[in-house]
């Protein structure tokens, strides 16, 4: 992830991420705590997830439709083979999300990671343009937290180990 950045994740804990390049060691690792949602500072390098077009933390009210969207800037990491990770978190029971491929979500027991496949596997490139990951929809009344994810390419989720770039967007609906 981008120094500095504050993300949320579901675990409580100390996120650590490594930026990494083929045949390279990875650089040192960064610890960002993140109690604070505050807006990512490099908004144009690594994955960005959006909802309803809005990074960070959005509001609607029920009945209201939320549509989630990605972006990916590689920056210096193009090329680099990766596992693509594209996961929703609600509030409230026990069951997650992820996706499988392109809008295709599975659900699966809250927490279990090793439960997940990546939504892609491949270099990492340049995605300029909004790919829609789940179409506008409304949704229960509740948080849901988005998380767009790129990891080394092994098909499991180098959490909370790293390295990872991730960013995630927060959807309230009222
Ligand atoms: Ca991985």
């Amino acid at each position: 992830m981008l120094s500095g950045a504050s993300v949320s994740v579901p675990i409580p804990g100390t996120l650590k991420a490594k930026a990494w390049k083929t045949g390279m060691n990875p650089s040192a690792v960064k610890s960002a705590s993140y109690t604070a949602k505050t807006p990512d500072p490099d908004p144009d390098l690594g994955p960005s997830v959006r909802a309803n077009g809005e990074r960070g933390s959005v509001r609607v009210r029920q009945g209201q439709t939320v549509a989630i969207t990605v972006t990916m800037a590689a920056g210096e990491y193009i090329g680099i083979n990766a596992d693509w990770w594209v996961v929703a978190i609600p509030s409230y029971g026990q069951i997650w999300y992820y996706m499988k491929a392109l809008m295709e979500w599975v659900e699966f027991p809250a927490n279990d990671l090793s439960a997940m496949q990546p939504a892609l596997q491949g270099p990492l490139m340049n995605v300029p343009e909004s790919v829609t990951v789940l179409p506008a929809m409304t949704l229960p009344r509740g948080t849901y937290i988005f998380y767009f994810a790129v990891d080394q390419m092994d098909g499991i989720l180098n959490y909370p180990d790293g390295p990872m770039l991730v960013d995630s967007v927060t959807v309230v609906v009222e």
